[in-house]
């Protein structure tokens, strides 16, 4: 361990403070390990008051009253809005529109803006290594209005084959959907790269950022995205929100994704008039005590700091990767630490990583394990499941011994 890898983890064991949830044992007597973080994340002090103190003190309905309570709970979901859209450095916070997380943002944009957009002879790229969420709406879609969908290959390696871009970026391509930080492989896309080739053929973007905003400083105006979309709950923030970054043009231009209160200005016999962004795309009563939590949690990463968070994730990455790489038979999937985010997903020879997961958890160690909503990557990569440790702020290097000590555990009982 050097003296820097000390001090991240110095200020880790503090961190750990924050989140009562790493303080308990669990039933076998054993330290809880958690390193199931890109599956979803802890949850602070600070958030869990925030979400208690809004139903303790002013729970009520948002944009609906104008008695006390429900002018403050407004007050305090907008400015939930504006800490997102600082978060994310957008323009306005009327370019952040909630949903209920990455899989909603990317279903709205392909149900809204693909609608409008697409039909036969048009294209959508994706690519090898997306996450269901942004496979599923383009091939439900692609059913009903016909346009192609073509996807990126990788490499062995895991990282996109980019000599392929030429061909598959063509002016038929009306959009490019990609993942910036893949869930499986854990590469870190060029997006610069990918944004500027796409609007070369005049391609729209979106960006799956639901593993790339809770762990690195994410600027969707110099990314250039055109959709950028994430959860709240990988984030340190609760479950049932998440949010849709769009540049405004676009937000303003897109029909509306469901009907009900608030997305209206005006509804008559016979039709109705929308909302402005981002209340058109937001029908019925919003996930309140859910906006403030996340919120509270953009306050607490901002307060720890992302590139605090992105430097720690590296070095126990960068850790865990060598020492896992020590066990025998291990294969980690994916490409060096410097081009990968906080996880590493691996095979154990002879070990099903549902097995394997079994006895980690012995260890008091929780990983993932199968196929993380990201099949055909598995297909690519020729398995069909594979185990995975995601990183987060409150990990330490401690945690990564225990989870190699199982490891080699693991293997010897497997092989014996
Ligand atoms: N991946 C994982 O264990 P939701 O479920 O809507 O919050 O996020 C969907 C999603 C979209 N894109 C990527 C890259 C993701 O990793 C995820 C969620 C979790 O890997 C749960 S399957």
């Amino acid at each position: 361990m050097t003296i820097s890898d000390t001090i991240l983890t110095d200020r880790t064991v503090a961190l750990r403070q924050d989140f009562p949830i790493l303080q308990r044992m669990l039933p076998n007597g054993r330290p809880l390990i958690y390193l199931d973080n890109a599956a979803t994340s802890q949850k602070p002090q600070s958030v869990l008051d925030a979400m208690d103190d809004y139903y303790r003190r002013y729970n009520a309905n948002v944009h609906r009253g104008v008695h006390t309570l429900s002018e403050e709970a407004t007050a305090a979901f907008e400015a939930a809005r504006t800490k997102v859209a600082k978060f994310v450095n957008a323009p306005s916070a009327r370019q952040i529109v909630f949903t209920r997380g990455a899989t909603e943002s990317i279903n709205l944009v392909a149900h809204t803006w693909g609608r409008a957009n697409l039909g036969p002879g048009d294209e959508v790229l994706i690519t090898e290594m997306e996450h269901h969420a942004n496979i599923v709406p383009w091939q439900i879609l692609q059913a009903q209005l016909g346009f192609t969908l073509r996807y990126v290959p990788i490499t062995d390696h895991g990282t996109l084959d980019l000599r392929t871009l030429p061909d598959l970026l063509t002016p038929r391509t009306r959009l490019f959907s990609f993942v910036h930080a893949s869930n499986v492989v854990g590469t870190v896309n060029p997006v610069q790269e990918l944004v500027a080739a796409a609007r070369a053929v005049g391609a729209a973007v979106l960006i799956d950022g639901a593993q790339s905003a809770p762990h690195m400083p994410v600027d969707v105006q110099a990314l250039d995205a055109d959709f950028f979309v994430f959860s709240s709950h990988k984030m340190c923030g609760p479950t049932g929100i998440g949010v849709l970054y769009g540049k405004r043009e676009l937000l303003e231009a897109m029909p509306p994704f469901m009907g009900g209160g608030d997305m209206i200005r005006e509804v008559t016999m016979t039709g109705s008039k929308w909302n402005t962004v981002p209340y058109k795309f937001e029908a019925g009563t919003p996930s309140i005590a859910e906006a403030i939590g996340l919120g509270a949690a953009v306050d607490y990463l901002q307060q720890v700091g992302m590139a605090w968070i992105q430097a720690h994730e590296r070095a126990i990455t960068q850790y865990a990767y060598t020492r896992m790489a020590e066990v025998e038979g291990l294969h980690i999937l994916g490409p060096a630490p410097d081009a990968r985010g906080g996880l590493v997903a691996f095979t154990l020879e002879g070990v099903h990583p549902h097995d394997l997961s079994a006895i980690l958890d012995r260890s008091g160690v929780a990983v993932r394990a199968g196929h993380h909503c990201a099949q055909p990557l598995h297909d690519r990569l020729g398995i069909h499941a594979s185990a995975r440790a995601s990183f987060y702020l409150y990990n330490t290097l401690e945690e990564v011994d225990v989870l190699v000590q199982a490891l080699h555990k693991a293997q010897e009982i497997f092989t014996l």
